[in-house]
């Protein structure tokens, strides 16, 4: 890399999907966690990036607003199934997640997870073939862990790096999965792979340690038998800091704003914003906030909870659960606190909603409610912070403490417990009450912390990694 961060070679993105969406007719940019990260790195660096569609054959090669070469992956049905929304999905997803739902364990899953791995590899293959010059290969999660190596098989020299967005798990967890030591040979064959908290990276190291006894860990490294050293690094994720900050003083989200202060006019507002997935606690939540109701009679009337939920992985059963169980805790508390006459105490949108708007929501947020039950790092939290830093310096950061931002914001959000429900209603009553110069003093280091780490010190830091040319510390 050079002065200005730019690679000597191409760089090659490999995920699970591209990052599109086809909507009537004409294809977009997509939205969550992992696309929200990368949209501007590509921005800034370009490259190509290879990844599935269900639409493979009609991916266009670049589209508006996203600065790549497209390489669609083309996956059958029936493979789509066992690798994506079993393996992936039912498998890897909740054991990652400390298994705040039961894995799924099924042979058959497997076989389809190492299919698509053969096809990414192939796609991979020839685009590196049709390349003029060598690129760097920057793989992104969980679902392709054993890509790595199919790549080294195939390039012996090829840089690679992979970048973890999940936690990743205590070594006795991962030692469930049947295929333990196949996943951790596929990962190693990469020069770097990275985390977003030293505490998964050390996770990692100690599993490695447990399961492939011919690997030594030094320090952060681990070396392998035919010499070869391989990085495990903690590098958190972030946000485009100054585009949100922008984005948040932009005239159209004013309007917006003062659209929905009138809406929610004389009551606090508590939000929250996520994926419809069960890792983020939106069912503790909503018990807490029952609590509250319940048990402070003088609140009622005085908040209104806002929840918005990202439709997400509506394929599968753990899924479709959650939203009936979801949507039935709102009717539960709309029906037993609504007033006659007055509005409900619970909105909640079941929909993505578009940027301006969403930073609209967390500027006229009394209260952010983050409280994952595990979240890899959580992005929600720093938009959060950077849109209120850009405008009022008002506002409470309620956060989970089993999410990797905790480790950055420590004790200037209000930390919970979300397995806690009891003590998240007061934490929730605390939230609402805290002294304004405590809210702006908080939400201003919170913010510092994200400008000073935001999306481009985490990509550089990747790809120096992958380079081999990071700095210490
Ligand atoms: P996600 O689980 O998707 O990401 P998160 O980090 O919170 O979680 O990112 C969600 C993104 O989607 C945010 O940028 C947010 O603004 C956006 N979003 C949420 N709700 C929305 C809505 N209703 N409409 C439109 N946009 C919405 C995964 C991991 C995380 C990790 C990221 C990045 O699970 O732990 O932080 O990848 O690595």
């Amino acid at each position: 890399m050079d002065e200005a961060g730019r690679l000597d070679a191409p760089l090659l993105l490999v995920a699970n999907r591209l990052p599109l969406a086809r909507q009537r007719g004409v294809w977009r940019p997509s939205s969550g966690g992992l696309v929200t990260a990368l949209t501007p790195v590509v921005a800034r660096v370009g490259g190509s990036w290879v990844g599935w569609d269900e639409d493979a054959q009609g991916v266009p090669s670049r589209v508006e607003g996203l600065n790549v070469d497209l390489h669609a992956v083309d996956l059958d049905p029936a493979l789509v199934e066992g690798y994506y929304h079993g393996f992936t999905n039912r498998t890897l997803w909740p054991l990652f997640h400390d298994l705040v739902v039961q894995p799924v364990i099924d042979r058959s899953w497997w076989r389809s997870y190492e299919t698509v791995t053969r096809r990414f590899a192939d796609k991979v293959s020839e685009v590196i073939a049709a390349s003029p010059q060598r690129p760097v290969v920057w793989i992104q999660d969980y679902h392709l862990l054993l890509l790595p190596q199919l790549l080294r098989d195939r390039f012996p020299d090829l840089r690679i790096g992979m970048f973890l967005h999940t936690p990743f798990p205590a070594p006795e967890l991962f030692a469930r999965l049947p295929w333990r030591e196949s996943l951790l040979g596929g990962m190693l064959a990469a020069d770097s792979l990275g985390f977003h908290t030293t505490q998964y990276r050390d996770n990692f190291l100690r599993t490695v340690q447990r399961i492939i006894p011919d690997a030594t860990v030094l320090g952060d490294s681990i070396m392998r038998e035919d010499g070869r050293r391989v990085r495990a690094l903690s590098h958190p994720i972030s946000i485009d800091a100054e585009d949100f900050g922008a984005l948040a003083r932009d005239p159209a989200t004013d309007t917006e704003v003062t659209a929905l202060r009138e809406q929610f006019e004389g009551r606090k507002v508590l939000l929250g914003v996520d994926r419809l997935d069960y890792t983020k606690g939106i069912r503790h939540r909503l018990q807490a906030l029952e609590l509250l109701l319940e048990q402070r009679p003088h609140l009622r009337g005085r908040f209104v909870f806002v929840q918005i939920a990202v439709p997400s992985r509506d394929d599968v059963e753990e899924y479709r659960r959650l939203r009936t169980q979801v949507e039935t805790e709102v009717g539960r508390i709309n029906g037993r606190f609504t007033e006659p006459g007055h509005d409900v105490p619970v909105h909640y949108l079941h929909r993505s909603i578009d940027r301006t708007r969403l930073a609209a929501y967390y500027r006229i947020a009394d209260v952010m409610c983050v409280t994952p039950l595990k979240d890899g790092m959580n992005l929600v939290a720093k938009e959060f912070v950077t849109v209120r830093d850009a405008t009022d310096g008002d506002g409470v950061l309620l956060l989970s403490e089993f999410c990797g931002t905790a480790h950055e914001f420590g004790h200037d959000a209000i930390r919970c417990n979300p397995f806690d429900v009891e003590g998240l209603a007061m934490l929730m009553e605390r939230a609402l009450e805290l002294a304004p110069e405590d809210r702006r003093e908080r939400i201003a280091r919170m913010a510092q912390v994200v400008r000073d780490n935001d999306v481009f010190r985490w990509v550089g830091d990747e790809l120096a990694a992958i380079t081999g040319e990071e700095h210490p510390g």
